[in-house]
């Protein structure tokens, strides 16, 4: 599935991110940057040491917060590497730094030039953050981003299974429906939206 938010390209596809040939990819690392499993573990494995030599460097990231290396190996020229939040119950202020991970990294992104960009489902592996829940901040984090910074070009979001691409698609339809109701606020109801194949 594909939107246009003003003139940016929103696309949601099933895949491994790993493959992805945006400027930059996201991954879901933890806070001491030291690797792991998911689509951490892919990353490194496909992207060969030299990020994990850069993350060393670096020393660690705070959930919600978000660093960047260079891509090694991987087709993507870099890899911003975000920490989404540990799921609890949602009341441990959850939904804010997930959104903040998602915010972080288009900042990077935007300030490097870097003009496409793929996400995984931050969060929603190992973190345990409910997939429904965290599509709605997810996707609503992104179009909020390029509303009002016209940037990047291409926003993805590769997802690893046929039941999360569901889920974000479904939301994603959810979202323009709200907004073309009224439901949201005024800001938001002047964007366009239009679907392309
Ligand atoms: N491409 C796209 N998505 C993937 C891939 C892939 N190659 N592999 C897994 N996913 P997770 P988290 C999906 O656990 O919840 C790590 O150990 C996966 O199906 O990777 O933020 C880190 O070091 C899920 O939907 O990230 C941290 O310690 C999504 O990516 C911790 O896990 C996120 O799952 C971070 O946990």
């Amino acid at each position: 599935m594909q939107i246009m938010v003003n003139s940016t390209t929103l696309s949601l596809i099933k895949g491994d991110i790993t493959q992805e040939e945006t400027d930059a990819i996201v991954n879901a690392a933890n806070a001491r940057l030291a690797g792991g499993g998911g689509v951490d573990g892919a990353i490194h494995r496909a992207g060969g040491p030299k990020i994990m030599e850069e993350c060393r460097k670096i020393g660690g990231c705070p959930a919600g917060s978000a660093v960047i290396t260079t891509g090694g190996n991987l087709k993507a020229k870099y890899v911003i590497h975000t920490v989404g939040p540990i799921y609890r119950d949602g009341r441990h202020d959850e939904p804010k730094l997930l959104a903040n991970a998602y915010k972080s990294s288009l900042e990077i992104a935007v300030k490097k030039g870097i003009k496409t960009i793929a996400f995984p489902s931050i969060s929603t592996g190992a973190y345990g953050y409910p997939i429904n829940e965290a599509a709605e901040t997810a996707l609503k984090t992104a179009i909020d981003f390029i509303k009002s910074h016209k940037m990047p070009s291409l926003v993805r979001f590769v997802l690893f299974s046929d039941r999360d691409l569901e889920i974000y698609e479904k939301t994603l339809e959810r979202l323009i429906k709200e907004e073309r109701s009224g439901v949201s606020d005024e800001a938001s109801k002047s964007c366009y939206f239009k679907k392309t194949p």
